[in-house]
């Protein structure tokens, strides 16, 4: 931990709490790390015209050039040539008034986060099913109590390991853990069984599960005939899905998906969770689908310690899906085409409904349009790196630079901001109060327990200067010189920089929609550890546990959709003949800015690698730590070799946490989901080459 000079000690501690039990991951320790990091940006930057190195200027000009910029391009080209990318590592308050910036003061209809990349295809395929996205629809301790717990692309012992006790729990009292992953990872060791899929294919292992289900008798005829809609079609479609035909698709053994099928099927409480493994295909929707409808015709959704549930990413995955900071999305959970959410956000917004934007587009084909003919010229990006982070990320950044104007607020020059023309630092997380909404639907406080360094202004602060300069009501800051943005009073009414007050909007803006704040207040939060959304009244309920009567649809029933197998938007060739998947190591956190700056981490896992199975590097004469060249049609990435049996010998894996040679991203396919938007991260056609 680090003392800053005159400032507080600041150290992250585990305190007991219901959800991680006492439990942090090893970048929570550390990320106080940060907050004196001499690489922390203290001064905006600025580049005086392009090629030009980023230069340190004052708030003043940092802000006056943004607004000019903004205020050219949109005279020039209309309101929608200014386009906003935002995270899901916002606070509810920041997602919030990110969402309402776009609309309101810049009146584009142009905004997308990168939890697009993130949570989108397990949303769809709930909202579609169930009627409602919240990521576990059943408190957490919920997975303590299952008989049998699927894990289907997922690794929380590198990514979430908190939620190890819960399955620790779930193991002590004789409940089954099956894990499907391609490879055998840290997870899969602890699991029961573990199923090991060609990437791309858990849709058609869904189907077959449920196809054996069928056969043997185990459906829940009466959940099915009392609490859904559209069975007969799915029975009709998993029909064709022979063990026998899945197993030579998939690779999992049919005895393996008998054995699965049986111990979902067969027991009192069984819970099915996915992650980024299954839903970052191009088919996520579609994936997730043939899990819910799994779950469904087992009769789980609704039933304690049973159920489908999708684990939630980034820091506030669930509560930045839910305030409008997604392109078809307004606060509550609402939908902007929605003309009854429209006038509700409308009128707390104080705008004519008609000054309202319409939807937008979803984030890779937002990226993938700047500064093309028809689309935005000036990008502001609060809390995503997608230089690293984004799908064929060489043309990402290329697009990038054919912006007029690339403005990155962050509190760290990430690769993204390397290109921009202004960079805006802002607070951390340990400087600014706020809420986040976990992966139960649960709103949490976060509270500041510092000052931001002189220079620094938080996220809400920024916003609220560029709406002031933005409404043509900002005052001369020449006395009070880099002091920061102050706006006019008319202006900081519509902009809070305050979190609270923020947050009072947003339960007022979030107020009958599905994702219903209304009821929820920071004292509330505080007291009870927490508050369950949807929680319409402040005297009334919050709602740990969802489904338990109906669905949140017209009829009150879940919907059956039936979902057939198809192959990856690539699939493999003679020039190409490797699948290549991406994801994470527990030591690094995604595109890296914070976690490859903090010396025990990288002293953890100080770089890229492609992990291939001895086999596979044997007939390609690979070494361990060998430099490989892993191309695809897109581009390539260089990393030296790590031979592991855990891997399919048809299969190489890199992380994608590193820039430069390493980047993953490099090489991943940018086909998208065609529900979701969601990009196939997972899987894609390459070849590996001794380098
Ligand atoms: N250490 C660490 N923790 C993190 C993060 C981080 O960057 N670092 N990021 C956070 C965020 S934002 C997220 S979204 C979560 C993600 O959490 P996870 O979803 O657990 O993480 P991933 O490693 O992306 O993917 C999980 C697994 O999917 C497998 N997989 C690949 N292709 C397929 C496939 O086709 N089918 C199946 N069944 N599995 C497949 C991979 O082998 C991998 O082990 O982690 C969060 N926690
Ligand atoms: N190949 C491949 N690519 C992937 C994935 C994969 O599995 N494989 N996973 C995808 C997923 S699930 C995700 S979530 C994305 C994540 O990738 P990114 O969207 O790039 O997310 P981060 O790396 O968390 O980037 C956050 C940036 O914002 C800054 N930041 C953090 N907090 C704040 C804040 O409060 N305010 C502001 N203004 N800035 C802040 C950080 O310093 C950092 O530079 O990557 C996606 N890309
Ligand atoms: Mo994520």
């Amino acid at each position: 931990m680090v003392l800053r000079e005159g400032g507080p000690r600041i150290e992250v501690a585990p305190r007991p709490f219901p959800t991680n039990r006492g439990g942090l991951c090893q970048k929570g320790w550390t990320a106080a790390d940060l907050l004196d990091h001499p690489d922390r940006l203290t001064s905006p930057l600025l580049r005086d015209r392009p090629g030009a190195p980023l230069r340190r200027a004052t708030w003043d000009e940092a802000l006056d050039r943004v607004v000019a910029a903004i205020r050219a391009v949109q005279d020039r080209h209309g309101p929608d040539a200014v386009a906003v990318f935002g995270g899901g590592g916002l606070t509810n308050e920041k997602a919030y008034a990110l969402g309402k910036f776009a609309r309101v003061a810049l009146r584009t209809r142009h905004i997308d986060y990168n939890g697009r990349w993130c949570m989108s295809s397990a949303a769809a395929a709930g909202l579609r099913a169930f009627g409602v996205d919240r990521g576990l629809p059943f408190p957490l301790a919920d997975l303590g109590r299952a008989d049998t717990l699927l894990l289907v692309g997922a690794n929380p012992a590198e990514t979430m390991p908190p939620l190890l006790r819960h399955l620790a729990d779930q193991r002590a009292r004789g409940g089954r853990l099956i894990v499907v992953d391609p490879r055998l990872t840290a997870t899969a060791r602890q699991a029961d069984r573990h199923l090991q899929p060609l990437p791309g294919t858990d849709l058609a292992v869904a189907n077959a599960l449920l196809h054996i289900a069928l056969t043997e008798g185990w459906l829940d005829r009466t959940y099915v005939a009392d609490r859904t809609s559209g069975f007969d079609e799915v029975r009709r479609t998993v029909a064709g899905y022979w063990p026998a035909e899945v197993e030579r698709l998939s690779g999992v053994p049919v005895a393996d998906l008998e054995a699965t099928a049986r111990a979902l099927a067969t027991v009192d409480r069984a819970i099915i969770l996915t992650a980024r493994g299954a839903e970052q295909h191009a088919k996520g929707v579609d994936t997730v689908t043939a899990f819910i409808n799994l779950a469904l015709a087992l009769g789980l959704p609704g039933r304690p310690g049973s159920g489908y549930g999708c684990l939630t990413g980034q820091g506030n995955g669930q509560g930045g899906r839910e305030h409008g900071q997604k392109a078809d999305q307004l606060p509550g959970y609402r939908r902007i085409d929605d003309p009854a959410a429209r006038e509700h956000v409308a009128r707390v917004w104080g705008i004519p409904v008609s000054d309202l934007p319409g939807p937008g587009v979803p984030a890779y084909a937002l990226l993938d349009s700047l500064g093309t003919a028809t689309g935005p010229r000036a990008l502001l990006v609060f809390g995503s790196n997608p230089v690293v982070s984004a799908p064929r990320a060489a043309r990402v950044e290329s697009r990038l630079r054919d912006l007029d104007l690339l403005v990155v607020a962050d509190f760290l020059r990430s690769e993204t901001a390397e290109l921009a023309d202004v960079v805006l630092p802002v607070a951390q997380w340990a400087e600014e109060d706020g809420t986040m909404t976990n992966l139960e639907g649960r709103v949490l406080r976060r509270r500041a327990l510092r000052e931001p360094p002189p220079g620094v202004h938080t996220d809400l602060e920024v916003l609220a200067a560029l709406a002031a300069r933005l409404a043509g009501g900002a005052p001369s800051y020449r006395r009070t010189h880099n002091r920061g943005p102050r706006p006019t009073p008319e202006a900081a009414e519509r902009f809070p920089a305050d979190p609270q007050v923020v947050f009072e909007e947003l339960r007022r803006a979030s107020a009958g929609g599905p994702a219903d704040y209304a009821g929820v207040t920071w004292e509330r939060v505080e007291r009870d550890e927490g508050v369950f959304w949807p929680c319409p009244d402040p005297e009334g309920p919050d709602t740990p546990r969802l489904f338990t009567e109906s669905f949140p649809t017209p009829d009150g029933r879940a919907r059956f959709h039936p979902v057939t197998h198809r192959p990856a938007a690539e699939e493999v060739c003679a020039d190409y003949p490797l699948h290549f998947t991406t994801g994470r190591v527990l030591a690094q956190y995604q595109s890296g800015t914070q976690t490859r700056r903090i010396d025990a981490l990288r002293r953890a896992a100080p770089e890229g690698f492609v992990e291939l199975h001895p086999d596979l590097a044997d007939r390609l004469g690979v070494a361990e730590g060998d430099a490989v060249r892993v191309v695809s049609r897109r581009g390539e990435l260089r990393a030296p070799a790590r031979l592991s049996p855990a891997i399919r010998p048809d299969t190489v894996f890199a992380p994608f946490h590193w820039p430069g040679a390493a980047r993953a991203n490099s090489v991943t396919n940018d086909a998208v989901d065609p529900v979701s938007g969601m990009p196939e991260f997972k899987i894609c056609a390459v070849r590996v080459e001794k380098a």
